[in-house]
């Protein structure tokens, strides 16, 4: 119908050529862009009902079937109960006003002055990338957003970015990440956004040109970024100073974090002490850092090293604001958070109630109350927690496919030290690979693993080489005598060489000898920091390529994330030039198979929604290997063409 539409249009008949029909006739053109999106979206819609999602990670239907509701904030509408919420616009009122008005040092001194204990929101970031793949979609953080300003109004942060979500939103999820950033931070003007940084590995898993690094950042504030929590992944000063700097540079809040490994409680551990860290602290804070953070990304803290650690910092540096994070692997992390603000700690890491415990982090719910109690309030209402807790609850059911079958604490973490979002990642793998049988014996490589890198920090990219060489031992039935004895015979995976090569930095205490030797062999050898040897980017030449490839559309920041990641954004780009734009597809339509008779509402852009029904899916065509899929388009029917993969 729509083509019969087109050739009768009168500038066809009158014979009028292309060109001046688009300036003549917009509205048929918005109409030709407005039916070639749909066509594309029935593309995806059409191959789902075919083949099922096709998302990596994903294991059966999505929990929920039904719309999200979205929770009614009650106790706000009592005026006694502070200001209401109002959801058709944001909350002003936050603790980004101070940044943006007077800058990162005026909002740490501010943060260091406030009487109780703030609190960082981890929902949007670290608590989805450890319980479910990372796979969080910005709609569902979008569908929330404005009723979060509220609730959240009185927290130093919302982690909204950076970490893995940059790789996954375009890798699996065919989304941008700077448009997520952009679009949560129109929605919430009032709380900072903070991003977890990997210094100069930026948010991917090696180490980029300094060039890289530094444009990244100043991209990432351009587009709605406050805080960045820097670490590196080997607590490698050199590396640190880079990301430090680029942060400084780009007018962000430079929230410098140590990555905590080993138990400053133990005195039989004596690598990671506690004089390791306060001399580790001494240098980060002569880079002129506004927060420090204590990093806990395997929830190793315990109350009583929480104590100690952030006790002692606080009495040497009563200025500096301290930000601790942890996960609740073995269970004990709203105990340590506590004990963190008890012992002079301004701001704790949690995560809303339903997407918090496990691997993830403290729940909000808890520790806002418990900290109430003890004359440390958050400023945050228990009512609205609750409020918002009725949400998550219904994500979590909704993305349950993606969950790894972690059911319970574990302390088997003080062992193997993985970081929360490795331990259940490594666990789906270990299961992909048939492995799954073995998660116990990957766990004791894993171990074995960090004994022959040298017992290093392990913390996305180097908990990967550890990883990596856990399962490589544990299938090639490998003990760490094997390893030491035939290292110069074995094909080691990439990331073990590289990091023995020094692409990461300088582990801690150095390098093992002469097992490095053995492995790396005849390679080049780095010394020093590995970004100092890199080739600037060319980024005006990447623009060019690019706008070549993909066309007019690529932006700036377009190449930045090219930048960190070639290969994942041109395929994300291919994708989207088949597709189109998927994030308007409701989460339950995007990962879950369509039932016959199904009505979806799709809404392509403001005021412009799709009521697409699902008709018939029909035979496989003899020799193609294709089946037409059939839906009701806003009452016009058409069909798709979709390849059966099975
Ligand atoms: C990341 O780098 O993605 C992490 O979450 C490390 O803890
Ligand atoms: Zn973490």
């Amino acid at each position: 119908p729509f083509l019969f539409r087109l050739l009768t249009h009168d500038v066809f008949i009158g014979g009028k050529t292309w060109t001046t029909f688009i300036d003549d006739t917009p509205d048929l053109f918005k109409l030709v862009q407005s039916q070639n999106r749909a066509q594309k979206l029935l593309g995806y819609l059409g191959d789902i009902a075919v083949n099922g999602s096709s998302i990596k990670g994903q294991i059966g239907e999505p929990g929920l079937k039904t719309e999200i509701v979205i929770p009614k904030f009650e106790s706000r509408e009592d005026p006694d109960n502070g200001p209401p919420l109002d959801a058709t616009f944001p909350c002003e009122v936050g603790w980004r006003n101070i940044i943006v008005k007077s800058g990162p040092e005026a909002f740490a001194k501010a943060v260091r002055d406030y009487p109780g204990c703030l609190i960082m929101d981890t929902t949007w970031r670290d608590a989805h990338q450890s319980l479910l793949a990372t796979r969080l979609r910005t709609v569902d953080m979008v569908n929330i957003a404005k009723e979060t300003s509220y609730a959240l109004a009185n927290a130093y942060s919302l982690e909204c970015w950076g970490g893995a979500t940059f790789d996954v939103a375009m890798r699996f999820l065919y989304e941008d990440p700077w448009e997520r950033l952009r679009t949560l931070r129109q929605l919430v003007p009032n709380i900072p956004f903070q991003a977890l940084v990997r210094g100069a590995n930026a948010v991917g898993y090696k180490s980029y040109p300094d060039n890289a690094i530094y444009d990244f950042s100043k991209k990432a504030v351009e587009n709605g970024l406050d805080i960045f929590r820097v670490f590196d992944s080997l607590n490698y000063i050199e590396n640190m100073r880079l990301g430090i700097d680029a942060a400084k540079k780009a007018g962000g809040v430079v929230e410098a974090a140590v990555c905590y490994s080993g138990d400053v409680a133990n005195p039989k551990k004596t690598k990671y002490t506690l004089q390791y860290y306060l001399d580790f602290v001494d240098q980060l804070v002569e880079e002129g850092i506004h927060v420090l953070g204590i990093k806990d990304m395997a929830g190793l803290l315990t109350p009583a090293a929480a104590t100690m650690l952030i006790g002692a910092i606080r009495k040497k540096y009563p200025e500096l604001p301290i930000h601790v994070h942890s996960h609740d692997t073995a269970g004990i992390s709203a105990a340590s958070m506590i004990a963190a603000a008890a012992a002079g700690a301004d701001v704790v890491d949690v995560a809303i109630d339903s997407l918090s415990g496990i691997t993830s982090q403290a729940p909000m719910g808890a520790v806002c109350m418990a900290l109430e109690q003890t004359g440390m309030g958050t400023g945050i209402r228990y009512q609205d927690i609750q409020a918002l807790n009725l949400y998550w609850s219904q994500v979590r059911l909704l993305y349950s496919c993606f969950e790894a079958p972690v059911r319970a604490s574990d302390s088997s973490v003080y062992g193997h030290e993985m970081p929360g979002g490795q331990y259940t990642n490594l666990m789906f793998q270990a299961s992909q690979l048939g492995l799954g049988q073995q998660w116990d014996e990957i766990k004791r490589k894993y171990i074995e693993a960090n004994e022959l890198c040298g017992d290093i920090i392990k913390v996305t990219p180097s908990s990967k080489v550890v990883g990596d060489f856990a399962q490589f031992m544990t299938s090639n039935s490998l003990s760490k005598k094997d390893v030491i004895e035939q290292a110069a015979h074995l094909d080691f995976p990439s990331s073990v060489v590289e990091f023995f090569q020094g692409y990461l930095g300088q582990p801690v205490g150095g390098f093992p000898e002469p097992l490095r030797t053995h492995i790396i062999r005849d390679l080049p050898r780095i010394d020093g920091r590995p970004g100092t040897t890199m080739e600037p980017l060319n980024f005006k030449k990447m623009k060019a390529d690019l706008r070549a490839k993909f066309g007019k559309h690529i932006t700036d920041a377009d190449v930045s994330s090219y930048a960190m990641y070639p290969k994942v954004f041109e395929e994300y780009q291919s994708f989207v030039e088949k597709y189109g734009d998927l994030s308007v597809i409701p989460t339950r339509y995007f990962l879950g198979r369509p039932e016959i008779g199904e009505e979806m509402h799709i809404s392509i852009e403001k005021g412009k929604t799709l009521i697409i029904r699902l008709l018939a899916v029909g035979p496989v065509v003899e020799g193609k290997g294709v089946r037409d899929v059939w839906f009701e388009v806003n009452g016009e029917v058409r069909a798709v063409p979709v390849e059966d993969k099975s």
